[in-house]
């Protein structure tokens, strides 16, 4: 346990640290909000990528510590833009499910935008497809208890995964996230637009959002409009970026 002594110092030293990539609505052009992806600024290592220490964390479960520190950290900041005037954007948070799986994670939500009360639904909390396969049941319950507290549900990652069309009707989600790898695969040729294509109308007559991940072309843009896919997210736009930028850039426009 010597490793999560050391993570411990590392998040009391603030070496976790929260960076935002920016979401943009394509119907109208604008920003839709923000995904929040954590960086570790390690003192020795410099900046560290979450692909490389969070399947560590959730073997060690600093990972419950760690989701919730992205999400204090998120609620402290829409509470000050709040509090200075700023219309507030959604922002979207990940979580992993070790930390789903937490015996007081609601209760942890509920304690902190309680005590920065932030209302909810400024809140997306993102669950990776693969969550959907285990314990259905218990999934399916808790996220129908954060959807009564006002939090939005995406499912990310979607497409990767052995997902059927089964999860988007049993699981209560607002949002799916369609993973970059699958936009490239797809967009290419015409079966996979097709496949796309039908995604997004599907999601939307479930009246579910549909973010496009990982976009880094015009022509990707190009093809998502025609299909009528209202959300996107990728280098296109902009990279993840720290917080102070992503500021910046909302008050410019
Ligand atoms: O930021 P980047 O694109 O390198 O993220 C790599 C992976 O790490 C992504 O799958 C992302 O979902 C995950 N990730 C980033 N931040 C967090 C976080 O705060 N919590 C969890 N559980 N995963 C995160
Ligand atoms: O699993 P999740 O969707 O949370 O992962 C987000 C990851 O994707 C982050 O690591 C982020 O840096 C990365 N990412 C975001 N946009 C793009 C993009 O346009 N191209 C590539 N290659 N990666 C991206
Ligand atoms: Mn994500
Ligand atoms: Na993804």
């Amino acid at each position: 346990q010597d490793i999560v002594r050391k993570m411990d110092a590392a998040m009391t030293n603030g070496e976790f640290i929260v960076y935002l990539q920016p979401k943009m609505d394509l119907r109208v052009n604008s920003f839709h909000g923000a995904e929040a992806l954590v960086r570790w600024n390690d003192p020795q290592k410099g900046l560290i990528s979450p692909a490389v220490f969070i399947p560590i964390f959730e073997r060690n479960r600093f990972i419950v510590k760690l989701d919730l520190m992205v999400f204090k950290s998120v609620c402290i900041m829409l509470s000050k833009w709040i509090q200075e005037g700023i219309q507030p954007l959604p922002i979207s948070v990940n979580i992993s499910l070790i930390t789903l799986y937490h015996n007081d994670f609601l209760l942890h939500l509920t304690n902190i935008i309680n005590r920065y009360q932030v209302p909810a639904r400024l809140i997306e909390l993102e669950l990776t497809e693969s969550i959907v396969f285990q314990n259905l049941e218990f999934v399916r319950d808790i996220l129908l208890e954060l959807k009564r507290k006002g939090f939005s549900i995406a499912i990310d990652d979607f497409g990767t995964g052995y997902s059927s069309l089964n999860v988007l009707q049993y699981f209560p989600a607002d949002v799916i996230k369609l993973d970059r790898a699958f936009l490239m695969s797809k967009s290419n040729d015409e079966t996979g637009k097709i496949v796309i294509a039908s995604m997004v109308k599907l999601a939307r007559d479930l009246n579910m959002k549909v973010v496009a991940e990982g976009v880094e072309t015009e022509a990707q843009i190009d093809f998502l409009k025609q299909i009528d896919c209202e959300i996107a997210q990728g280098y296109y736009f902009a990279k993840p970026m720290p917080v102070a930028e992503y500021e910046s850039l909302i008050k410019s426009t």
